[in-house]
């Protein structure tokens, strides 16, 4: 405060909201002056979050006014020299070029890929979704195609327990799959509590929880963890497989529920029996005590679930993988049975089936759905594939996508195969982005429209709604003037909608056309259903617990039953199983590569932002290419040092950093990092893009058409100058 005047104390007013910077949406309180933030800290009253804050959300009063921020649209012009024009103009402009390639294309040449920042305006994935429903265009797309989708992926083949799955609290044990909450504050149901991870994982170890961890790198969490199996990457699903066999093999499953609620179990025995200890160990090795602790410490608890994260995800097989962490956790049953209270049912979320019973699985993608013009994909769970967007734009033909709306997203860093994604962007007749900064993408967008941040719009928690522990939610209000002619990621769609002549359907009826509405009110028809009414969210002053709404699980009545041996999945066992492998049991189909990059994320940046905040800056300026140091000493050159990767889709430079947290031949990097290819050579600066690594024409999976975007096989050698 000390930069104030002297008087402004009296005239400065405390405000709460929560923070959008990330997922987390921890609840802070914002000091405003004359309608614009002075300082920002964590809320240290509220029930939830309890006064927890990062480095990333201590940002927004920085945010707000940064240099870097974009307060205007901007319009390229041909000379490409960017032109500040108004938002209504812009939106004319936009609409016109919309509807021409609508009546020359067709609706499917008017395509959205809705980033990370489309999640935190909660207004805006069902009201873009809306949108192209209403003017019949399936191209519809999301980061989720290139996140965890083999997690809806493996529920719709699996089957799903109404009641709903332990929770970390109270739980005994916990499996957690290359997923590391502690910098990610992202956990899957039944994962460590992301809110403030970091206690509630002392918390779970004081408790005596036993958690196992199984990632390639020794994590934050694996160093609190009582087993870390070292996993070679990409090999979880021979690993799962061999715990699942060990499980069956000595009968530490629980056969009552399984005899009632499960089939394929005949299936799954044969699938996972050549998955020997032997093989395992040579192949994704975990020596044979390890996999048969982590198997009798898993099964021998009461309570506790396997998750994973983006790890596995992103090497192959990743739909197979998280088929292998829901069969596990229905074998030993880790669901909430007849009378067990349900912590949380959800404050937003419409009321649904809470019963001991089986939701039958269901078809999520597949024969019947839009069909993607590539690789024979179709929709998935409503969505057409992000991977291979960049080829829809590229392939000539009916269905061509013509027209982009990048929103809150970054597809020049984050979609696979960077080289193809830039041929792509250059073909669209029309590119727009919603962003706050110059961004890889946005410097190839014909129009850049600034978005509000945070504290500039009004939001729910809609994605965190069922990620809670306790009945909690929080209205946070708009708190601040926008600084500029600024535009919510729904009101884009809102003003296209009301140029062109279309309708926006949601839940609670259609947006009304005529006068545009309050956001409130758009929250109130996006999110109809509600458990408790959204204007007494309104009128809580910050988060809140509704505790009348807890209630235990009811008795089933259904007699589906889950699957764990669903079609496809015994074939793609045994093709695993049947792969050569090398003298050090690596499938020899890799070919020659010296190591396999994985993923991994900063505390500091998420995804591609905050790079351009001083503060952040201080914690580093590139994405490090982490190596063990006897990698780094039989190359010749010490941390700090730079190096070329080369994978199959492209090559990059990175900035060595030695650790002990991984094993040889395994080099652990941040995606999202560095600009477009023809702004290489400053990696120590802005650091280096990944996803120019690979192709996604090669080794790609057959649902979602996600090429590897972990366990890469790529070729590292040192930079001579
Ligand atoms: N190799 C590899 N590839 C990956 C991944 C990986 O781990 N490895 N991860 C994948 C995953 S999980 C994801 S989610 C995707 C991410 O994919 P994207 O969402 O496409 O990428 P981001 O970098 O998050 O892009 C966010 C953009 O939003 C802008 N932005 C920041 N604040 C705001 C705001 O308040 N409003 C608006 N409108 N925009 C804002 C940022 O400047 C940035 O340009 O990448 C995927 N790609
Ligand atoms: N601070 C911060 N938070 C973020 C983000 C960020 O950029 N910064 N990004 C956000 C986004 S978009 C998402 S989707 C979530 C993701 O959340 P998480 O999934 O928790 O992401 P990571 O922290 O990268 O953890 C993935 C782990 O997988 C491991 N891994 C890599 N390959 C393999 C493999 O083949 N097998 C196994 N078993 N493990 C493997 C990596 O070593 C890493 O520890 O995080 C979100 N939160
Ligand atoms: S974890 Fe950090 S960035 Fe994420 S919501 Fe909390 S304060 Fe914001
Ligand atoms: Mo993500």
């Amino acid at each position: 405060m000390s930069a104030l005047p002297e008087d402004a104390n009296a005239a400065v007013e405390t405000k709460k909201t929560y923070c959008r910077f990330c997922h987390n949406y921890c609840a802070m309180e914002v000091d405003v002056l004359d309608g614009k933030p002075v300082a920002v800290r964590a809320d240290t009253s509220d029930p939830v979050y309890g006064g927890y804050s990062c480095i990333k959300g201590r940002q927004l009063v920085d945010a707000y006014d940064h240099e870097t921020r974009i307060t205007n649209p901007l319009k390229k012009l041909p000379d490409g020299n960017w032109q500040e024009i108004s938002m209504q103009q812009a939106m004319d402009e936009i609409a016109a070029k919309t509807k021409h390639s609508i009546d020359n294309y067709g609706p499917r040449s008017v395509a959205s890929y809705c980033g990370t920042y489309a999640f935190q305006e909660s207004a805006a994935l069902v009201v873009s979704r809306a949108f192209h429903a209403g003017i019949g265009s399936d191209s519809y797309y999301t980061s989720v195609t290139i996140d965890q989708p083999g997690k809806a992926i493996s529920m719709s083949r699996h089957g799903v327990w109404a009641g709903g799955v332990h929770s970390f609290e109270g739980a005994d044990v916990a499996l957690i799959v290359g997923n590391n909450a502690v910098i990610s504050q992202f956990s899957p149901y039944g994962g460590i509590t992301p809110f403030s991870p970091t206690k509630a994982l002392n918390d779970a170890v004081k408790s005596g929880m036993k958690i196992i961890v199984i990632d390639p790198r020794r994590t934050e969490v694996a160093k609190k963890a009582h087993l870390h199996l070292q996993v070679r990457p990409a090999e979880d699903p021979t690993l799962l497989s061999g715990i699942i066999r060990v499980i069956l093999e000595e009968e530490l499953y629980d056969k009552d529920f399984c005899s009632k609620y499960v089939e394929g179990l005949d299936q799954l025995k044969a699938s996972v029996a050549d998955y020997t200890l032997d093989y395992v160990e040579k192949r994704a090795g975990i020596p044979a005590e390890q996999v048969l602790e982590a198997a009798r410490i898993f099964a021998g608890g009461k309570r506790g679930i396997a998750s994973g994260g983006t790890g596995p995800n992103m090497s192959p097989h990743g739909n197979l993988t998280e088929h292998l962490m829901h069969t596990l956790n229905t074998l030993c049953a880790r669901y909430n049975m007849e009378g067990d209270k349900v912590p949380n049912p959800g404050v937003l979320s419409p009321a649904g089936n809470r019963k001991a019973e089986v939701t039958a699985p269901w078809q999520a993608y597949g024969e019947g759905l839009p069909k993607s013009r590539i690789h024979g994909l179709t929709q998935i769970f409503g969505e057409m594939p992000t991977a291979v967007l960049n080829d829809e734009i590229i392939e000539p033909g009916e269905g061509q996508v013509k027209v982009l709306f990048s929103i809150g997203g970054n597809p020049m860093v984050a979609w696979p195969d960077q080289h193809k994604t830039k041929r792509a962007m250059d073909m669209l007749d029309l590119l727009v982005c919603i962003d706050v900064k110059m961004s890889a993408t946005a410097k190839l967008a014909d129009y850049i429209l600034p978005g509000k941040i945070c504290l500039e719009r009004d939001d729910v928690p809609v994605l965190a709604d069922t990620w809670y522990n306790a009945p909690y939610s929080h209205y946070a209000k708009t708190i601040v003037d926008p600084n500029g002619d600024l535009t919510e990621e729904w009101e884009f769609y809102w003003e296209l909608a009301n140029r062109i002549g279309s309708e926006i359907e949601v839940a609670g009826g259609p947006l009304p056309m005529d006068a545009k509405p309050s956001k409130f009110d758009v929250l109130e028809l996006t999110t109809a259903g509600t458990k408790v009414p959204l204007s007494e969210i309104y009128e809580k002053d910050g988060g809140h617990i509704f505790e009348e709404l807890e209630f235990v699980v009811e008795p089933g009545e259904s007699d589906a039953k889950l699957d764990v041996s669903p079609p496809g999945i015994a074939e793609e066992m045994a093709d695993i199983r049947g792969l050569e492998l090398t003298e050090t049991g690596r499938p020899a189909k890799d070919g020659d590569y010296t190591h396999l990059l994985i993923s991994r994320r900063l505390k500091h940046v998420y995804n591609s932002s905050g790079q351009q905040f001083d503060a952040i800056k201080k914690k580093g300026t590139t994405n490090p290419a982490y190596m063990n140091p006897d990698d780094l000493e039989e190359m010749g050159i010490k941390s700090g040092d730079l190096v070329h990767i080369t994978g199959p889709g492209g090559s990059i430079v990175g900035v060595t950093q030695g650790t002990e947290e991984i094993g040889r031949g395994v080099c652990a990097m941040t995606h999202a990092w560095g600009d477009l290819p023809s702004n290489d050579g400053s990696v120590r600066e802005i650091g280096s893009p990944t996803n120019r690594l690979m192709t996604n024409h090669i080794d790609y999976d057959p649902i979602t058409g996600m090429p590897r975007q972990s366990s890469i096989p790529v070729v590292i050698k040192p930079v001579v100058d």
